[in-house]
């Protein structure tokens, strides 16, 4: 099998709403049928995905009966026994029904905020009745189209409070689940509550368990607000809070374009994977979750397009770590590497046991340092490691 053939091991995942994604849009209905969750659940798994993720609307419409919602969590858990299809995550949609339009756990209306953590507590249970290990929480609808219609902090009370209350039911109910915060700076609200991965990352230290919640940053939403997806990331890594990831692509700065994994910023898809496969301890993987595609099949494309364009997102993916591994392994780049010094940065700027007083003692640091040979002199040579970093992307290598 090559090793562009997805096997388990790639823990590749897709939600449901991607994949069934009936292709409606501000402009115009719908251009396929909705696809069911049988269906969705063995074309995963004869592509070579391992995972399923879902909102409970996806799989049983908002306001369903009992026995509607039972039936259908039985259809799905029948596909998963048969395919070996696993669920990773599952999220709530507090954003769809016009009851939620001012948001869930954040709407000034109280009453809709009671019925929102009510939902999501609901479909917590589910969570842990179908395995999965992580809740995603993308708060859509929690913002503000006016400055004066919103108390931001306020509004992040409450938010708090929510989040606080979903970790201590976790608690008490011994689930095996940790929360993803999923950030994004706008759409469908003018602005979004927690906007990037940093505001993500400040607001989980102020929870009352924050071990039990972290992120899951999607490509698009971090490139939507100009930022270097992959330099979020590495921070994420660096704090212990990459819990999940969404993987699509985005052209700049733009409206949420949702495209297949590297049609997006190419360069930046191919840091991204090189830091999650080879960015780890030993230059092995540094995130070990699902690699979780949350993508549009467009708006152009018929089932075969939608089938062809899941199995794009993982062979993009794989041909890029393909392309990384070549990249990490060409003794050409390792001398760059030297060469640019890339590996000092983790030598600590002070010695071991060294202090201020040391250091302030030091003339070499200082007296008799020769800044001035940093003038025409000492140029770290980054553009030639990235020349060598395109052309192995590009296979020139
Ligand atoms: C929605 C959104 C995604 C989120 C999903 C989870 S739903 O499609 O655009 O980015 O990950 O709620
Ligand atoms: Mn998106
Ligand atoms: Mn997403």
């Amino acid at each position: 099998m090559s090793s562009l053939t997805p096997t388990r091991e790639d823990k590749f995942s897709f939600g449901l709403w991607t994949i069934g994604w009936a292709a409606q849009d501000q402009f115009g209905g719908p251009t396929r049928h909705n696809l069911d969750v049988v269906e969705a659940v063995e074309k995963l798994a004869e592509l070579g995905a391992y995972g399923l993720t879902f909102h409970d609307d996806d799989l049983f419409p908002f306001g369903s009966t009992d026995a509607e919602r039972q039936k259908q969590i039985d259809r799905l858990k029948q596909a998963l026994a048969d395919t070996g299809i696993i669920i990773p995550m599952i999220t709530t949609n507090l954003f769809s029904h016009p009851v939620f339009k001012d948001g869930g756990f954040t709407s000034n209306d109280r009453g809709v905020r009671r019925f929102a953590l009510r939902k999501a507590l609901r479909n917590l249970d589910l969570a842990a009745e179908m395995g999965a290990k992580t809740f995603v929480m993308w708060g859509g609808r929690e913002g503000a189209e006016y400055d004066s219609a919103k108390d931001i902090q306020g509004a992040l009370q409450r938010y708090r409070e929510g989040v606080n209350l979903m970790t201590s039911y976790v608690k008490d109910k011994g689930y095996d689940i940790r929360f993803a915060i999923e950030p994004k700076p706008n759409e469908p609200r003018g602005d979004i509550l927690l906007p990037t991965v940093g505001h993500a990352m400040a607001f989980i230290n102020t929870l009352e368990h924050p071990d039990l919640v972290g992120l899951n940053p999607e490509v698009g939403h971090e490139q939507m607000a100009g930022l270097n997806f992959t330099a979020g990331i590495a921070q994420a890594i660096e704090h212990g809070k990459l819990y999940h990831i969404d993987l699509n692509g985005q052209k700049g700065v733009k409206f949420d374009q949702d495209l297949v994994f590297g049609h997006g910023d190419i360069l930046n898809a191919f840091s991204l994977v090189d830091l999650l496969e080879f960015g780890g301890p030993n230059g092995g993987r540094s995130y070990n979750g699902p690699r979780h595609f949350d993508y549009k099949p467009s708006r152009t494309e018929d089932f075969n397009g939608v089938w062809d364009s899941a199995a794009a997102n993982m062979r993009m993916y794989l041909l890029l770590k393909e392309r990384a591994a070549a990249f990490r392994a060409d003794p050409e780049v390792k001398a760059a590497l030297e060469a640019s010094r890339v590996a000092e940065i983790h030598t600590s700027t002070l010695a071991p046991g060294e202090t201020y007083t040391d250091l302030l003692a030091d003339n070499a640091s200082y007296e008799n340092f020769d800044a001035d040979s940093y003038f025409d002199g000492r140029g770290f040579g980054f553009v030639k490691l990235n020349q060598l970093a395109i052309e192995h992307l590009m296979g020139a290598r």
